[in-house]
């Protein structure tokens, strides 16, 4: 008989490690293509010529969790995994002095551009320099390789073209292209209507369910990802923005890892007033989704938002809970209108070879970006949307209840620069 407890910690270490190497060497592979282009020796890049503007302040309540990260830190670093606080998984929700907006809360990422940008502006001509500084700047913001080729291709054919003549016209320029390179139709969340009856679905191939009656289907939402990127915070504030706006909401405490998963849960269904279905630790958290969907079928909750564990013994374990987890949620009364998988801002790329595992395992409807208020990583939106063909659908600002805002391409830009 296979010995699973040494099977799962092989793989446990295994994914633990094997992301973040095969970080590093994306980043180093990066950062010496930096270096060519500049012909720099392969020190620390130097840092832009203008410093960029004091980053925001911190917020009263609750500091920002990242070290910051100045402009013309090395790459090869800034690729790694940021060395942060570590997730302890039972922050106490806390109140937010105001609402977060995306430019109250990325001053990281709009130092970190702010002094490419700077540069770029002193010189007052388009020239060499500039594409430097424009690829630089947007490489160490984790715009991603490819995204930034294309945005520069598209800069420079333009300025060749003659229709874009002078920096602050190119500046415009690459905003604009951000800009659309973000939208997507797809970007709504499939939100119940406030305050609506169960809507009524037919499951049988033929339109109804075996027994000519038609079911009420109960929404649920699946929210996925590594342990620590931010999912229960998630849930929670999600929970308390749907509650305010009318939607009946339950909370399924699918993350029955640890015993701490469901006590910090049942904070937030407290703070938001919404139920919450609990299973025992060690439990199987498909039949706590399952109670979950019954229960909000018997009582009228249009929507489970269901959470999940991070992270299981091994990659296989993990892969295939979480599809029978959706198998269980996808059946009447329940209906899957949401999958969100979780990233956290601050693991850069790393965030997404991260996700390659959870699109195997469920289908994915969209992206919920967490700690972008931690990070000069800002741009791996738009590495996220362009590598994993995926809406950034919410992005959290925060730690507190109302640190969470709908993905708004113009605001995320207009952030950034
Ligand atoms: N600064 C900041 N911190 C956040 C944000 N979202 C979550 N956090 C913090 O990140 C830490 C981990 O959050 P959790 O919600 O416990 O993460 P999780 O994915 O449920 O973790 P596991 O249950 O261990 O898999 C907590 O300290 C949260 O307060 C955010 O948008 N910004
Ligand atoms: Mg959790």
């Amino acid at each position: 008989m296979t010995d699973l407890t040494s099977l799962a910690s092989t793989e446990v270490v295994g994914l633990a490690i094997g992301i973040p190497v095969a970080v590093v060497a994306v980043g180093t592979g990066i950062g010496l293509r930096l270096r060519k282009r500049r012909g720099a020796a392969p020190t620390p890049v130097a840092s832009p010529p203008v410093a960029p503007p004091p980053v925001a302040p911190p917020r009263a309540d609750k500091p920002p969790v990242a070290a910051e990260v100045p402009a013309g830190t090395d790459l090869e670093g800034a690729a790694e995994p940021a060395a942060e606080e570590p997730p302890t998984g039972t922050a106490t929700p806390s109140a937010a002095a105001a609402p977060a907006t995306f430019r109250d809360r990325m001053g990281k990422a709009r130092g970190l551009l702010a002094g490419y940008l700077g540069s770029v502006r002193s010189r007052q001509k388009v020239d060499g320099s500039t594409w430097d500084d424009l690829e630089e700047a947007l490489i160490r913001a984790d715009v991603g390789v490819g995204a930034t080729d294309a945005l520069l291709a598209d800069l420079r054919s333009r300025v060749k073209a003659g229709t874009i003549s002078g920096v602050e016209e190119l500046i415009d320029a690459l905003k604009e292209d951000l800009v659309s390179a973000l939208a997507t139709p797809k970007a709504a969340l499939d939100v119940p209507e406030p305050g609506g009856a169960l809507p009524v679905v037919r499951n049988g191939p033929d339109g109804s369910n075996g027994d000519g009656e038609s079911e009420r289907a109960v929404a649920v939402w699946l929210f996925v990802g590594v342990n620590g990127v931010g999912k229960t915070t998630t849930v929670g504030k999600v929970a308390n923005r749907l509650t305010q706006g009318g939607t009946t909401v339950l909370l399924a405490a699918g993350d029955t890892f640890r015993a701490a998963a469901g006590e910090q849960l049942e904070l937030w269904a407290q703070r938001s007033g919404a139920d919450i279905v609990r299973g025992g630790e060690g439990g199987d958290p498909s039949s706590v989704v399952f109670d979950a969907v019954q229960r909000a079928a018997s009582r009228g909750y249009q929507l489970v938002l269901a959470d999940t564990a991070g992270r299981l013994h091994n990659k296989v374990n993990l892969v295939e809970e979480l599809k029978k987890i959706r198998r269980v949620a996808d059946r009447a009364p329940g209906t899957v209108t949401e999958v969100l998988l979780v990233l956290d801002a601050t693991t850069g790329q790393n965030g997404l070879a991260q996700a390659k595992v959870f699109l195997e395992a469920v289908e994915v409807t969209g992206v919920v970006l967490t700690k972008l208020d931690g990070t000069a990583k800002g741009g791996i939106v738009v590495a996220i949307q362009r590598e994993l063909g995926l809406p950034v659908k919410l992005v959290g600002l925060g730690e507190g209840v109302e640190d969470l805002v709908d993905f708004d391409p113009v605001a995320f830009v207009d952030a950034l620069f």
